[in-house]
């Protein structure tokens, strides 16, 4: 149901209930306005969140986490970040939910209700870090415009579901298939019925690989609404924008998709670096595809304090897009040296794998750890911000918390 439709379904009465209070001059309020006192949900309350996420924005909600949120092996709903391109959707009903293939390069178009796929395909459980191609954002500089995330807006999570190209078999596709495009349901800010807010999608080798999922189940239950509830496409280790939310339709395409921020600087990067506040022409702009190699130091919470004789063992996770992390290393002297951490194997591949290290600190004193994640091609992270861009995507800077031994 439209905010509107829900304002002009209740009567003032229970609005007023609602309220507490009368409202006094309920009868001159406008036809199809929407009272103050709905709009201001407690985000917190509303997504079952950590009181400790931080809100960058209410409309459309955009919620990060902190890095120490984050030290579980499998992200919780209550600590993964929220992005939103648009606004939610509501009043889902998974049981007459449907998922339709269509596009040029469908040999069959065909319509599965959300049962039908959970009935007809095998399921398969992934644990997949999903990233947002603007996290890191706040540290560009001149400023990039958007959500200015921090180091919170990444997750891994286990998910359920059945594979894309067990789906796209069934249906068949054309030799001359490139792409493939979402379409959710989540509605336009401007509430234009006509717009998308996002509709994005990957070629159509990643829309066939194993790891490529059609899910309805995050963490072993229902996903959350604003995960994506009932049907949520997750392709890991690309931007997390690929990973659509609320989805009833996916268009095989005979191009690379052309949907809503696709184009222009969304999600896209200059082909060739720039300096920094250069403009760059749309021509040399290229979709983001493998996120880079990262890592981030989830226990201590930055600021702890420990004793000179206490040993601290730091803990995190790393995680290289398509790519395995093939070492970690940290720092505490402001990289000049740096020692190796103990690194686990990922569970599957595009799960983030954990990292830690027991540290003795020479002497009392303020001291920084810096982590430094190495992928199997031998990248690594840079140690201060990475090449600027329009939008502020990609930064992959070492992740650094701040120590004070007594
Ligand atoms: N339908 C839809 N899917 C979407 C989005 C959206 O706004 N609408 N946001 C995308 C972006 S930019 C990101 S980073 C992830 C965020 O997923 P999360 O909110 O579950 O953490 O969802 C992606 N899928
Ligand atoms: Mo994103």
């Amino acid at each position: 149901m439209k905010r509107r439709a829900f304002v002009k379904k209740t009567a003032l009465s229970s609005l007023a209930g609602l309220v507490g209070a009368p409202i006094v001059f309920g009868r001159k309020m406008p036809t199809n306005y929407f009272p103050v006192v709905l709009q201001d949900a407690d985000p917190y309350q509303l997504f079952r969140l950590d009181q400790e996420m931080v809100v960058l924005n209410n409309r459309p909600w955009n919620i990060e986490a902190k890095a120490h949120l984050l030290n579980e092996d499998i992200t919780s709903a209550e600590n993964m970040f929220i992005r939103n391109n648009g606004i939610i959707p509501k009043d889902i009903d998974a049981s007459t939910w449907s998922l339709t293939i269509d596009g040029e390069s469908v040999k069959r178009e065909k319509t599965f209700t959300l049962e039908e796929l959970k009935k007809r395909f095998k399921h398969y459980t992934y644990q997949i870090t999903l990233e947002c191609g603007g996290n890191g954002r706040s540290e560009f500089d001149p400023p990039a415009k958007g959500n200015q995330w921090t180091v919170g807006a990444v997750s891994c999570a286990q998910w359920t579901g059945v594979r894309l190209r067990d789906v796209l078999e069934d249906v068949g596709i054309e030799n001359d298939a490139v792409y493939i495009g979402y379409h959710a349901t989540d509605t336009h800010l401007s509430g234009d019925p006509n717009k998308e807010p996002i509709s994005r999608g990957v070629p159509i080798e990643k829309a066939l690989q194993d790891e490529t999922l059609l899910a309805f189940q995050m963490n072993g239950t229902d996903i959350p609404l604003v995960h994506g509830n009932p049907l949520r496409l997750i392709a890991g280790g690309w931007p997390a924008s690929a990973s659509g939310k609320w989805i009833n339709r996916i268009s095989v395409r005979d191009r690379v998709h052309d949907g809503a921020k696709m184009m222009g600087s969304s999600y896209r990067v200059p082909c060739k670096p720039v300096g920094p506040g250069e403009k760059v022409k749309d021509e040399d702009m290229c979709i983001i595809e493998s996120m880079p190699v990262k890592s981030l130091i989830t226990y201590p919470k930055s600021g702890a304090i420990i004793g000179l004789e206490d040993k601290l063992n730091i803990r995190g996770h790393a995680w290289a897009g398509e790519l395995e992390v093939s070492k970690l290393e940290y720092s505490i002297d402001f990289g000049s040296t740096w020692q190796r951490a103990n690194l686990d194997q990922p569970v599957n591949r595009l799960a983030w794998q954990h990292f830690s290290a027991s540290i003795e600190f020479p002497q009392r004193g303020y001291f920084e750890i810096w982590a430094k994640a190495t992928d199997t091609e031998g990248n690594n992270q840079p140690m201060v911000l990475p090449g600027w861009n329009p939008k502020g995507y990609l930064n992959n800077a070492c992740h650094r918390i701040a120590i004070k031994v007594e």
